[in-house]
Protein backbone atom coordinates (compact mmCIF):
# COMPACT_ATOMS: atom_id res chain seq x y z
CA UNK A 1 0.00 0.00 0.00
CA UNK A 2 1.56 3.43 -0.91
CA UNK A 3 1.71 6.38 1.61
CA UNK A 4 -0.36 9.22 1.39
CA UNK A 5 2.83 11.37 1.25
CA UNK A 6 4.91 9.10 -1.47
CA UNK A 7 7.96 9.09 0.03
CA UNK A 8 8.57 9.43 3.59
CA UNK A 9 9.59 12.85 5.53
CA UNK A 10 8.64 14.26 2.21
CA UNK A 11 8.44 17.86 3.98
CA UNK A 12 8.47 21.38 2.15
CA UNK A 13 9.43 23.23 5.81
CA UNK A 14 12.77 21.22 6.68
CA UNK A 15 11.96 21.54 10.33
CA UNK A 16 8.69 19.62 9.87
CA UNK A 17 8.97 15.74 9.51
CA UNK A 18 5.78 14.79 7.73
CA UNK A 19 4.68 11.17 7.86
CA UNK A 20 1.58 9.16 8.03
CA UNK A 21 1.58 8.30 11.28
CA UNK A 22 3.15 9.20 14.48
CA UNK A 23 3.43 7.45 17.48
CA UNK A 24 4.58 8.37 21.01
CA UNK A 25 6.13 5.78 23.20
CA UNK A 26 9.02 3.57 22.02
CA UNK A 27 7.88 0.64 24.96
CA UNK A 28 5.91 -2.54 24.65
CA UNK A 29 2.72 -0.57 22.53
CA UNK A 30 4.64 2.04 20.81
CA UNK A 31 7.21 -0.97 19.27
CA UNK A 32 4.62 -3.10 17.97
CA UNK A 33 2.49 -0.28 16.70
CA UNK A 34 5.27 1.02 14.52
CA UNK A 35 6.15 -2.59 12.99
CA UNK A 36 2.42 -2.78 12.45
CA UNK A 37 1.48 0.32 10.62
CA UNK A 38 4.99 0.29 8.64
CA UNK A 39 5.59 -2.55 7.74
CA UNK A 40 1.70 -4.48 7.58
CA UNK A 41 0.41 -1.07 6.13
CA UNK A 42 3.44 0.38 4.68
CA UNK A 43 2.69 3.68 6.34
CA UNK A 44 5.78 6.20 6.93
CA UNK A 45 5.76 6.10 10.61
CA UNK A 46 7.80 8.21 13.24
CA UNK A 47 7.95 7.07 17.04
CA UNK A 48 9.21 9.83 19.47
CA UNK A 49 10.76 8.63 22.25
CA UNK A 50 11.58 11.22 25.33
CA UNK A 51 14.15 8.18 27.04
CA UNK A 52 17.60 7.29 24.70
CA UNK A 53 16.45 3.82 24.32
CA UNK A 54 13.36 1.56 23.93
CA UNK A 55 11.37 0.04 26.97
CA UNK A 56 8.74 2.36 28.45
CA UNK A 57 8.26 1.75 31.81
CA UNK A 58 11.15 -0.39 31.92
CA UNK A 59 13.80 2.08 30.60
CA UNK A 60 12.58 4.46 33.49
CA UNK A 61 11.51 2.27 36.68
CA UNK A 62 15.01 0.65 37.50
CA UNK A 63 14.69 0.74 41.15
CA UNK A 64 15.90 -1.69 43.21
CA UNK A 65 14.02 -5.22 43.73
CA UNK A 66 12.10 -4.00 40.59
CA UNK A 67 10.26 -7.10 38.93
CA UNK A 68 7.62 -7.70 36.58
CA UNK A 69 4.49 -8.84 38.65
CA UNK A 70 3.14 -10.93 35.25
CA UNK A 71 5.32 -14.04 34.82
CA UNK A 72 7.77 -13.83 31.90
CA UNK A 73 6.24 -16.67 29.74
CA UNK A 74 3.18 -14.10 29.67
CA UNK A 75 4.92 -11.12 29.29
CA UNK A 76 5.64 -10.89 26.00
CA UNK A 77 4.47 -10.55 22.22
CA UNK A 78 2.48 -13.50 20.93
CA UNK A 79 2.32 -12.01 17.14
CA UNK A 80 5.33 -13.67 15.83
CA UNK A 81 5.48 -17.65 16.19
CA UNK A 82 9.40 -16.72 15.32
CA UNK A 83 10.00 -14.69 18.19
CA UNK A 84 7.83 -16.74 20.53
CA UNK A 85 10.04 -20.01 20.09
CA UNK A 86 14.19 -17.99 19.61
CA UNK A 87 13.37 -16.18 23.28
CA UNK A 88 13.77 -18.02 26.38
CA UNK A 89 13.30 -16.22 29.89
CA UNK A 90 15.02 -16.98 32.96
CA UNK A 91 13.13 -16.60 35.85
CA UNK A 92 8.85 -16.48 36.60
CA UNK A 93 9.15 -12.63 36.88
CA UNK A 94 11.75 -10.65 34.88
CA UNK A 95 13.76 -8.27 36.21
CA UNK A 96 14.18 -4.68 33.82
CA UNK A 97 17.35 -5.73 32.29
CA UNK A 98 15.84 -8.57 31.28
CA UNK A 99 12.95 -6.92 29.59
CA UNK A 100 14.93 -4.51 28.62
CA UNK A 101 16.90 -7.16 26.75
CA UNK A 102 13.84 -8.30 25.15
CA UNK A 103 12.61 -5.44 23.98
CA UNK A 104 15.70 -4.35 22.57
CA UNK A 105 15.73 -7.78 20.61
CA UNK A 106 12.44 -7.11 19.09
CA UNK A 107 13.83 -3.59 18.04
CA UNK A 108 16.55 -5.33 16.10
CA UNK A 109 14.71 -8.17 14.68
CA UNK A 110 12.73 -5.81 13.12
CA UNK A 111 14.17 -3.38 12.47
CA UNK A 112 12.63 -1.01 14.43
CA UNK A 113 15.36 1.71 15.83
CA UNK A 114 15.66 3.94 12.58
CA UNK A 115 12.10 5.01 12.88
CA UNK A 116 12.46 6.06 16.08
CA UNK A 117 13.47 9.46 17.61
CA UNK A 118 15.05 8.97 20.92
CA UNK A 119 15.39 11.75 23.51
CA UNK A 120 12.31 13.35 22.04
CA UNK A 121 9.76 14.95 24.54
CA UNK A 122 6.83 15.74 22.63
CA UNK A 123 5.32 19.12 24.62
CA UNK A 124 2.13 19.95 22.59
CA UNK A 125 0.04 18.30 19.37
CA UNK A 126 -2.71 20.12 17.64
CA UNK A 127 -5.17 19.38 15.37
CA UNK A 128 -5.37 21.50 11.74
CA UNK A 129 -8.75 20.94 10.66
CA UNK A 130 -8.32 22.40 7.40
CA UNK A 131 -5.35 19.60 6.16
CA UNK A 132 -6.76 17.02 8.61
CA UNK A 133 -3.37 16.99 10.08
CA UNK A 134 -2.24 16.87 13.34
CA UNK A 135 1.06 19.00 14.15
CA UNK A 136 3.64 18.17 17.15
CA UNK A 137 6.26 19.80 18.80
CA UNK A 138 8.90 18.60 20.47
CA UNK A 139 10.89 19.98 23.31
CA UNK A 140 13.93 20.27 20.76
CA UNK A 141 11.58 22.64 18.29
CA UNK A 142 11.63 19.77 15.97
CA UNK A 143 8.27 19.08 14.59
CA UNK A 144 6.05 16.74 12.64
CA UNK A 145 3.03 16.82 10.95
CA UNK A 146 1.23 13.64 10.61
CA UNK A 147 -2.28 12.08 9.55
CA UNK A 148 -2.41 9.48 12.44
CA UNK A 149 -1.42 10.66 16.34
CA UNK A 150 -1.72 7.71 18.77
CA UNK A 151 -0.41 7.72 21.72
CA UNK A 152 1.85 4.37 23.23
CA UNK A 153 2.54 6.70 26.54
CA UNK A 154 1.92 3.46 29.22
CA UNK A 155 -0.25 3.94 32.03
CA UNK A 156 1.65 4.10 34.86
CA UNK A 157 4.42 7.06 33.59
CA UNK A 158 4.03 10.34 35.67
CA UNK A 159 5.45 10.08 38.90
CA UNK A 160 3.85 11.29 41.52
CA UNK A 161 6.14 13.21 43.94
CA UNK A 162 3.81 14.33 47.20
CA UNK A 163 4.11 17.93 47.65
CA UNK A 164 5.43 17.76 50.90
CA UNK A 165 6.70 20.62 52.64
CA UNK A 166 10.84 21.33 52.82
CA UNK A 167 11.70 18.67 49.86
CA UNK A 168 13.52 21.42 48.53
CA UNK A 169 15.61 22.06 51.69
CA UNK A 170 16.50 18.54 52.02
CA UNK A 171 20.21 18.01 51.89
CA UNK A 172 20.53 14.49 51.33
CA UNK A 173 19.93 12.72 47.93
CA UNK A 174 16.24 11.85 46.79
CA UNK A 175 14.62 9.68 43.99
CA UNK A 176 11.15 8.93 42.71
CA UNK A 177 11.03 5.08 41.86
CA UNK A 178 10.01 5.64 38.16
CA UNK A 179 12.89 7.98 37.37
CA UNK A 180 15.33 5.58 39.13
CA UNK A 181 18.79 6.88 37.57
CA UNK A 182 20.34 4.56 35.59
CA UNK A 183 23.70 4.02 37.16
CA UNK A 184 21.99 2.73 40.30
CA UNK A 185 22.13 4.71 43.74
CA UNK A 186 24.53 3.05 46.32
CA UNK A 187 22.50 3.10 49.61
CA UNK A 188 25.75 1.09 51.66
CA UNK A 189 25.90 2.78 55.00
CA UNK A 190 23.33 4.61 54.27
CA UNK A 191 20.08 6.04 56.40
CA UNK A 192 17.42 5.67 53.88
CA UNK A 193 13.54 6.62 54.29
CA UNK A 194 11.14 5.15 52.08
CA UNK A 195 7.56 6.77 51.60
CA UNK A 196 5.10 4.58 50.04
CA UNK A 197 4.16 0.85 50.44
CA UNK A 198 2.51 0.16 47.40
CA UNK A 199 3.60 -2.58 44.07
CA UNK A 200 6.86 -0.73 43.86
CA UNK A 201 7.43 -0.01 47.74
CA UNK A 202 6.95 -3.39 48.75
CA UNK A 203 9.04 -4.97 46.39
CA UNK A 204 11.89 -2.25 46.86
CA UNK A 205 12.21 -2.32 51.25
CA UNK A 206 13.72 -5.71 50.82
CA UNK A 207 16.66 -5.10 48.49
CA UNK A 208 17.29 -1.75 50.57
CA UNK A 209 17.23 -3.13 53.40
CA UNK A 210 19.95 -5.12 52.54
CA UNK A 211 22.13 -2.97 51.74
CA UNK A 212 21.32 0.02 53.79
CA UNK A 213 22.77 0.69 57.40
CA UNK A 214 19.41 1.89 58.07
CA UNK A 215 16.17 1.22 56.48
CA UNK A 216 12.69 3.49 57.66
CA UNK A 217 9.41 2.58 56.02
CA UNK A 218 6.74 5.23 55.95
CA UNK A 219 3.41 3.90 55.61
CA UNK A 220 0.10 5.61 54.94
CA UNK A 221 -2.04 2.76 53.93
CA UNK A 222 -1.46 -0.91 54.56
CA UNK A 223 -1.23 -3.24 52.10
CA UNK A 224 -1.89 -6.72 51.34
CA UNK A 225 0.78 -8.94 49.74
CA UNK A 226 1.00 -12.49 48.37
CA UNK A 227 4.92 -13.56 47.95
CA UNK A 228 5.96 -14.18 44.50
CA UNK A 229 7.99 -17.38 44.93
CA UNK A 230 10.44 -16.01 42.51
CA UNK A 231 13.43 -18.78 40.82
CA UNK A 232 14.90 -19.54 38.05
CA UNK A 233 12.50 -20.96 35.73
CA UNK A 234 13.75 -24.81 35.23
CA UNK A 235 14.65 -26.62 32.36
CA UNK A 236 11.58 -28.96 32.24
CA UNK A 237 9.20 -25.34 32.15
CA UNK A 238 11.05 -24.19 29.54
CA UNK A 239 10.24 -26.93 27.58
CA UNK A 240 7.01 -26.96 28.38
CA UNK A 241 6.44 -22.93 27.41
CA UNK A 242 8.32 -23.99 23.90
CA UNK A 243 6.04 -26.63 23.43
CA UNK A 244 3.17 -24.60 24.53
CA UNK A 245 2.69 -21.32 22.81
CA UNK A 246 -0.62 -21.89 21.10
CA UNK A 247 -2.06 -22.87 24.31
CA UNK A 248 -0.50 -20.40 26.13
CA UNK A 249 -1.39 -17.77 23.72
CA UNK A 250 -4.96 -19.02 23.78
CA UNK A 251 -5.32 -19.02 27.59
CA UNK A 252 -4.04 -15.02 27.65
CA UNK A 253 -6.01 -14.03 25.06
CA UNK A 254 -9.39 -15.80 26.69
CA UNK A 255 -8.95 -15.28 30.83
CA UNK A 256 -10.83 -11.87 32.02
CA UNK A 257 -6.80 -10.58 33.52
CA UNK A 258 -4.50 -11.53 30.55
CA UNK A 259 -2.66 -13.80 32.70
CA UNK A 260 -2.03 -17.36 31.93
CA UNK A 261 -3.83 -18.98 34.48
CA UNK A 262 -7.59 -19.49 34.78
CA UNK A 263 -10.03 -18.13 37.43
CA UNK A 264 -11.22 -20.94 39.27
CA UNK A 265 -15.03 -21.76 38.88
CA UNK A 266 -15.84 -22.18 42.59
CA UNK A 267 -17.20 -19.44 45.12
CA UNK A 268 -15.87 -19.04 48.38
CA UNK A 269 -19.00 -20.26 50.25
CA UNK A 270 -19.18 -23.60 48.36
CA UNK A 271 -16.20 -24.75 50.80
CA UNK A 272 -16.30 -25.18 54.60
CA UNK A 273 -14.18 -23.20 56.53
CA UNK A 274 -10.93 -25.78 56.31
CA UNK A 275 -11.66 -26.70 52.83
CA UNK A 276 -11.11 -22.74 52.23
CA UNK A 277 -8.37 -22.84 54.22
CA UNK A 278 -6.70 -25.84 52.39
CA UNK A 279 -7.57 -23.87 48.89
CA UNK A 280 -5.67 -20.63 50.70
CA UNK A 281 -2.86 -22.35 51.53
CA UNK A 282 -2.53 -23.98 47.87
CA UNK A 283 -2.47 -20.17 46.76
CA UNK A 284 -0.01 -19.24 48.88
CA UNK A 285 2.25 -21.72 48.28
CA UNK A 286 2.37 -21.26 44.79
CA UNK A 287 2.37 -17.22 45.14
CA UNK A 288 1.89 -14.62 42.64
CA UNK A 289 -0.93 -13.07 41.04
CA UNK A 290 -3.34 -16.18 40.95
CA UNK A 291 -3.52 -16.20 44.75
CA UNK A 292 -7.01 -13.68 43.68
CA UNK A 293 -7.77 -16.63 41.43
CA UNK A 294 -8.58 -18.99 44.07
CA UNK A 295 -12.16 -18.40 43.50
CA UNK A 296 -14.12 -16.34 41.71
CA UNK A 297 -15.95 -14.23 43.57
CA UNK A 298 -13.32 -12.33 45.43
CA UNK A 299 -13.77 -9.06 44.04
CA UNK A 300 -17.45 -9.18 43.57
CA UNK A 301 -18.67 -10.28 47.42
CA UNK A 302 -17.02 -8.27 50.39
CA UNK A 303 -18.12 -11.45 52.63
CA UNK A 304 -16.58 -13.62 50.22
CA UNK A 305 -13.52 -10.89 49.91
CA UNK A 306 -13.23 -10.60 54.07
CA UNK A 307 -11.91 -14.85 54.52
CA UNK A 308 -9.32 -14.05 51.66
CA UNK A 309 -8.62 -10.56 53.82
CA UNK A 310 -8.00 -12.01 56.80
CA UNK A 311 -6.00 -15.47 56.06
CA UNK A 312 -3.38 -12.55 54.37
CA UNK A 313 -3.38 -10.17 57.62
CA UNK A 314 -3.22 -13.50 59.68
CA UNK A 315 -0.21 -14.27 57.34
CA UNK A 316 1.43 -10.97 58.39
CA UNK A 317 1.12 -11.33 62.01
CA UNK A 318 2.52 -15.00 61.87
CA UNK A 319 5.82 -13.81 60.06
CA UNK A 320 6.43 -10.15 61.60
CA UNK A 321 7.80 -10.63 65.20
CA UNK A 322 7.04 -7.11 66.79
CA UNK A 323 3.30 -7.21 67.76
CA UNK A 324 3.30 -3.59 67.36
CA UNK A 325 4.82 -3.81 63.92
CA UNK A 326 2.69 -6.82 62.91
CA UNK A 327 -0.68 -4.65 63.90
CA UNK A 328 0.46 -2.10 61.59
CA UNK A 329 1.37 -3.90 59.12
CA UNK A 330 -1.84 -6.19 59.35
CA UNK A 331 -4.43 -2.74 59.62
CA UNK A 332 -5.66 -2.74 56.26
CA UNK A 333 -8.47 -0.87 55.06
CA UNK A 334 -9.47 -1.90 51.60
CA UNK A 335 -10.75 -4.99 50.30
CA UNK A 336 -8.01 -7.55 49.01
CA UNK A 337 -7.22 -7.09 45.86
CA UNK A 338 -9.21 -3.93 45.19
CA UNK A 339 -5.83 -1.89 44.82
CA UNK A 340 -3.54 -3.38 42.63
CA UNK A 341 -2.31 -6.57 44.78
CA UNK A 342 1.25 -6.79 45.48
CA UNK A 343 3.63 -10.01 45.15
CA UNK A 344 6.45 -9.76 47.08
CA UNK A 345 10.12 -11.21 48.24
CA UNK A 346 10.77 -11.23 52.01
CA UNK A 347 8.59 -7.81 52.52
CA UNK A 348 7.29 -8.57 55.89
CA UNK A 349 9.85 -10.64 56.70
CA UNK A 350 12.04 -7.51 56.14
CA UNK A 351 10.66 -5.98 59.39
CA UNK A 352 12.08 -8.33 61.40
CA UNK A 353 15.49 -7.34 60.75
CA UNK A 354 17.49 -5.22 63.31
CA UNK A 355 17.76 -2.17 60.35
CA UNK A 356 14.26 -1.77 59.91
CA UNK A 357 12.09 0.68 61.12
CA UNK A 358 8.16 0.98 60.32
CA UNK A 359 6.36 4.45 60.67
CA UNK A 360 2.97 4.31 60.91
CA UNK A 361 1.67 7.50 59.08
CA UNK A 362 -1.77 7.40 60.32
CA UNK A 363 -0.76 7.66 63.76
CA UNK A 364 2.14 9.83 63.36
CA UNK A 365 1.52 11.91 59.80
CA UNK A 366 4.71 13.31 57.93
CA UNK A 367 4.90 17.04 58.82
CA UNK A 368 7.40 17.79 56.97
CA UNK A 369 10.73 17.41 55.26
CA UNK A 370 13.77 18.71 57.19
CA UNK A 371 17.32 19.70 55.39
CA UNK A 372 18.19 16.53 57.72
CA UNK A 373 15.46 13.99 57.00
CA UNK A 374 11.35 13.76 57.94
CA UNK A 375 9.90 15.17 60.31
CA UNK A 376 6.71 13.52 62.00
CA UNK A 377 4.16 14.80 64.40
CA UNK A 378 6.25 13.07 66.95
CA UNK A 379 9.35 12.34 66.40
CA UNK A 380 12.39 13.05 63.52
CA UNK A 381 14.09 10.87 61.42
CA UNK A 382 17.69 11.79 60.19
CA UNK A 383 18.08 10.18 56.76
CA UNK A 384 20.82 10.53 53.83
CA UNK A 385 18.73 9.33 50.97
CA UNK A 386 14.69 9.96 50.60
CA UNK A 387 13.02 6.79 48.39
CA UNK A 388 9.97 8.10 46.62
CA UNK A 389 7.16 4.82 46.58
CA UNK A 390 4.61 6.98 45.75
CA UNK A 391 3.27 5.96 42.25
CA UNK A 392 1.63 8.23 39.60
CA UNK A 393 -0.75 10.01 38.10
CA UNK A 394 -1.76 7.15 36.33
CA UNK A 395 -3.63 6.71 33.25
CA UNK A 396 -4.50 10.09 32.29
CA UNK A 397 -1.32 11.97 33.94
CA UNK A 398 1.04 11.53 31.05
CA UNK A 399 -1.68 11.91 28.03
CA UNK A 400 -2.54 14.97 29.84
CA UNK A 401 1.35 16.80 29.81
CA UNK A 402 1.15 16.57 25.97
CA UNK A 403 -1.23 19.22 25.49
CA UNK A 404 -3.02 17.66 23.10
CA UNK A 405 -5.18 20.08 21.06
CA UNK A 406 -8.55 18.81 18.88
CA UNK A 407 -10.98 20.44 16.59
CA UNK A 408 -11.49 24.24 17.22
CA UNK A 409 -8.95 24.35 19.70
CA UNK A 410 -10.85 22.52 22.33
CA UNK A 411 -8.21 20.83 24.65
CA UNK A 412 -8.29 17.34 25.81
CA UNK A 413 -7.09 18.71 29.49
CA UNK A 414 -10.51 20.62 29.18
CA UNK A 415 -12.99 17.70 28.05
CA UNK A 416 -11.48 15.36 31.02
CA UNK A 417 -12.11 17.99 33.83
CA UNK A 418 -14.45 15.98 35.07
CA UNK A 419 -12.35 12.81 34.33
CA UNK A 420 -11.73 10.88 31.63
CA UNK A 421 -14.19 9.96 28.62
CA UNK A 422 -12.71 7.68 25.95
CA UNK A 423 -14.94 5.61 23.84
CA UNK A 424 -13.49 2.36 24.14
CA UNK A 425 -10.45 3.95 25.16
CA UNK A 426 -9.12 4.25 21.86
CA UNK A 427 -10.83 7.57 21.09
CA UNK A 428 -11.94 10.57 22.53
CA UNK A 429 -14.60 13.09 20.24
CA UNK A 430 -13.43 15.92 18.93
CA UNK A 431 -9.83 14.73 18.07
CA UNK A 432 -9.89 12.51 14.81
CA UNK A 433 -7.82 10.30 14.07
CA UNK A 434 -6.16 10.43 17.59
CA UNK A 435 -5.78 6.74 18.82
CA UNK A 436 -4.73 6.09 22.63
CA UNK A 437 -3.31 2.82 23.34
CA UNK A 438 -4.75 1.41 26.54
CA UNK A 439 -6.10 4.57 27.14
CA UNK A 440 -8.57 4.99 30.37
CA UNK A 441 -11.73 3.53 29.72
CA UNK A 442 -9.70 0.06 28.33
CA UNK A 443 -8.96 -2.61 30.96
CA UNK A 444 -4.93 -1.50 30.66
CA UNK A 445 -3.93 -1.94 34.09
CA UNK A 446 -6.14 -4.56 35.50
CA UNK A 447 -4.64 -6.69 32.58
CA UNK A 448 -1.50 -8.17 31.84
CA UNK A 449 -0.08 -5.59 29.68
CA UNK A 450 1.09 -6.86 27.11
CA UNK A 451 -1.92 -8.88 26.16
CA UNK A 452 -3.83 -5.36 26.12
CA UNK A 453 -1.61 -4.06 24.19
CA UNK A 454 -1.70 -6.45 21.31
CA UNK A 455 -5.17 -6.33 20.90
CA UNK A 456 -5.45 -2.42 20.62
CA UNK A 457 -2.26 -2.11 18.53
CA UNK A 458 -4.02 -4.85 16.09
CA UNK A 459 -7.60 -3.03 16.32
CA UNK A 460 -6.15 0.52 15.76
CA UNK A 461 -4.23 -0.99 12.65
CA UNK A 462 -7.00 -2.74 11.24
CA UNK A 463 -8.84 0.28 11.75
CA UNK A 464 -6.60 2.85 9.75
CA UNK A 465 -6.05 -0.19 7.19
CA UNK A 466 -10.04 -0.06 6.42
CA UNK A 467 -10.22 3.47 6.30
CA UNK A 468 -7.41 3.52 3.71
CA UNK A 469 -9.22 0.86 1.30
CA UNK A 470 -12.02 2.73 1.99
CA UNK A 471 -10.34 6.33 1.18
CA UNK A 472 -11.90 7.50 4.83
CA UNK A 473 -9.53 10.01 6.04
CA UNK A 474 -11.00 11.06 9.13
CA UNK A 475 -12.21 8.68 12.45
CA UNK A 476 -13.81 9.76 15.24
CA UNK A 477 -15.51 8.37 18.35
CA UNK A 478 -19.04 9.95 18.09
CA UNK A 479 -19.98 11.67 21.23
CA UNK A 480 -23.07 9.46 21.98
CA UNK A 481 -20.95 6.16 21.90
CA UNK A 482 -18.41 7.77 24.08
CA UNK A 483 -20.87 8.45 27.01
CA UNK A 484 -22.79 5.11 26.60
CA UNK A 485 -19.02 3.71 27.26
CA UNK A 486 -18.27 6.03 30.06
CA UNK A 487 -21.52 4.77 31.67
CA UNK A 488 -20.58 0.86 30.99
CA UNK A 489 -17.17 1.35 32.50
CA UNK A 490 -19.34 2.71 35.25
CA UNK A 491 -21.48 -0.15 35.47
CA UNK A 492 -18.23 -2.88 35.35
CA UNK A 493 -16.84 -1.02 38.10
CA UNK A 494 -19.94 -0.98 40.40
CA UNK A 495 -20.24 -4.70 39.45
CA UNK A 496 -17.14 -5.08 41.41
CA UNK A 497 -15.54 -4.17 44.97
CA UNK A 498 -12.88 -1.73 43.26
CA UNK A 499 -14.59 1.25 43.25
CA UNK A 500 -15.28 1.18 46.77
CA UNK A 501 -11.35 2.37 47.97
CA UNK A 502 -10.67 5.61 49.21
CA UNK A 503 -7.08 5.92 48.22
CA UNK A 504 -6.71 3.95 44.71
CA UNK A 505 -5.19 5.50 41.88
CA UNK A 506 -7.26 3.38 39.80
CA UNK A 507 -9.92 6.11 41.53
CA UNK A 508 -7.58 9.37 40.76
CA UNK A 509 -7.68 9.68 44.18
CA UNK A 510 -3.63 9.48 44.72
CA UNK A 511 -3.19 12.72 43.00
CA UNK A 512 -4.57 15.99 44.88
CA UNK A 513 -6.95 17.89 42.72
CA UNK A 514 -7.67 14.41 40.18
CA UNK A 515 -11.57 14.14 39.43
CA UNK A 516 -12.64 10.52 40.90
CA UNK A 517 -13.36 9.06 38.33
CA UNK A 518 -12.85 5.15 38.03
CA UNK A 519 -11.04 4.83 35.06
CA UNK A 520 -9.82 0.92 33.50
CA UNK A 521 -12.55 -1.00 32.30
CA UNK A 522 -13.42 -3.91 34.97
CA UNK A 523 -15.58 -6.03 32.70
CA UNK A 524 -12.67 -8.20 31.47
CA UNK A 525 -10.05 -8.67 29.08
CA UNK A 526 -12.09 -11.10 27.13
CA UNK A 527 -15.18 -9.29 27.37
CA UNK A 528 -13.67 -5.97 26.27
CA UNK A 529 -11.84 -7.64 23.03
CA UNK A 530 -15.25 -9.59 21.62
CA UNK A 531 -17.05 -5.63 22.16
CA UNK A 532 -13.98 -4.29 19.70
CA UNK A 533 -14.69 -7.11 17.60
CA UNK A 534 -18.23 -6.39 17.59
CA UNK A 535 -17.69 -2.64 16.91
CA UNK A 536 -15.44 -3.21 13.59
CA UNK A 537 -17.48 -6.30 12.38
CA UNK A 538 -20.26 -3.61 12.30
CA UNK A 539 -17.80 -1.05 10.47
CA UNK A 540 -17.11 0.20 13.12
CA UNK A 541 -20.23 0.96 14.88
CA UNK A 542 -19.99 4.27 17.44
CA UNK A 543 -17.18 6.22 15.33
CA UNK A 544 -17.91 8.34 12.44
CA UNK A 545 -15.80 8.40 9.07
CA UNK A 546 -15.68 11.31 7.16
CA UNK A 547 -13.40 12.97 4.03
CA UNK A 548 -11.09 15.80 3.86
CA UNK A 549 -12.81 18.71 3.51
CA UNK A 550 -16.83 17.17 4.51
CA UNK A 551 -18.24 17.56 7.46
CA UNK A 552 -18.52 14.81 9.86
CA UNK A 553 -22.00 15.29 9.30
CA UNK A 554 -21.43 13.38 6.03
CA UNK A 555 -20.86 10.46 7.65
CA UNK A 556 -19.42 7.48 5.53
CA UNK A 557 -20.66 4.77 7.77
CA UNK A 558 -24.04 4.67 9.04
CA UNK A 559 -23.41 4.80 12.92
CA UNK A 560 -25.06 7.97 14.22
CA UNK A 561 -26.48 6.60 17.34
CA UNK A 562 -25.07 4.96 20.16
CA UNK A 563 -23.77 1.19 20.19
CA UNK A 564 -25.63 -1.77 22.11
CA UNK A 565 -22.78 -2.86 24.46
CA UNK A 566 -23.71 -6.28 26.32
CA UNK A 567 -24.16 -6.05 30.00
CA UNK A 568 -21.43 -5.99 31.97
CA UNK A 569 -19.83 -8.36 34.75
CA UNK A 570 -16.51 -9.59 36.32
O1 LIG B 1 2.27 3.24 43.46
P1 LIG B 1 0.93 3.17 44.34
P2 LIG B 1 3.30 2.07 43.08
N1 LIG B 1 2.57 10.38 51.98
O2 LIG B 1 0.17 4.40 43.96
C1 LIG B 1 1.92 6.19 49.19
C2 LIG B 1 2.54 -0.87 38.84
N2 LIG B 1 3.66 -1.68 39.16
O3 LIG B 1 4.42 2.68 42.34
O4 LIG B 1 -2.15 4.17 49.60
C3 LIG B 1 2.69 9.10 52.30
O5 LIG B 1 0.28 1.88 44.25
C4 LIG B 1 0.59 5.55 48.95
O6 LIG B 1 -0.19 5.60 50.12
P3 LIG B 1 -1.81 5.58 49.99
C5 LIG B 1 1.30 -1.48 39.42
O7 LIG B 1 0.25 -1.39 38.51
C6 LIG B 1 3.82 -2.71 38.33
O8 LIG B 1 3.62 1.23 44.24
O9 LIG B 1 -2.16 6.57 48.92
N3 LIG B 1 2.49 8.08 51.45
C7 LIG B 1 1.03 4.16 48.54
O10 LIG B 1 1.41 3.39 49.64
C8 LIG B 1 1.10 -0.62 40.60
O11 LIG B 1 -0.18 -0.65 41.14
C9 LIG B 1 4.78 -3.58 38.53
O12 LIG B 1 -2.28 5.97 51.32
C10 LIG B 1 2.14 8.40 50.21
C11 LIG B 1 2.27 4.45 47.72
O13 LIG B 1 2.75 5.72 48.13
C12 LIG B 1 1.50 0.70 40.04
O14 LIG B 1 2.68 0.41 39.35
C13 LIG B 1 5.63 -3.47 39.63
C14 LIG B 1 2.00 9.73 49.78
C15 LIG B 1 1.98 4.53 46.25
O15 LIG B 1 1.49 3.31 45.80
C16 LIG B 1 1.81 1.77 41.03
O16 LIG B 1 2.47 1.18 42.13
C17 LIG B 1 5.46 -2.39 40.49
C18 LIG B 1 2.23 10.74 50.74
N4 LIG B 1 2.08 12.04 50.44
C19 LIG B 1 4.47 -1.49 40.23
N5 LIG B 1 1.66 9.72 48.48
C20 LIG B 1 4.82 -4.67 37.54
O17 LIG B 1 4.94 -5.77 37.84
C21 LIG B 1 1.59 8.43 48.11
N6 LIG B 1 1.88 7.64 49.15
C22 LIG B 1 4.60 -4.42 36.09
Amino acid sequence: MSTQYGEKQRSSDKAVTTVDAVVIGAGFSGLYQLLCLRDKLGLSVKVLEKGDGVGGTWYWNRYPGARCDSESHSYCYFFSRELLEEWEWSERYPEPPEILRYLNHVADKFDLKRDIEFGTLVTAARYDEAANLWDIETESGRRYRTTYLITAVGCISSANIPDIPGLRDFKGEWYHTGQWPHEGVDFSGKRVGQIGTGSTGIQAAPVIAAKAAHLTVFQRTANYSVPARNAPLSDEFKQYVHEHHDEIRQIVQSTPNGHPFRISERKVFDLDPAQRQAVYDAAWEKGGLQFRAAFQDLLANKAANDTAAEFLKNKIRGIVRDPETAEALADIDHPYAAKRPPIDTNYFETFNRDNVTLVNLRKDPIERITPSGIKTREHEYELDVIVFATGFDALTGTLLRLNIEGRDGATLRDFWKAGPKTYLGLQVPGFPNLFTITGPGSPSVLCNMPVAIEQHVEWITNCIAYMREHAIDRCEALPEATDKWVEHVNEAANATLLPQVKHSWYLGANIPGKPRVFMPYAGGMARYRAICDDVAAKGYEGFVFSRRGEDTATALNDFTAATTISSPGV
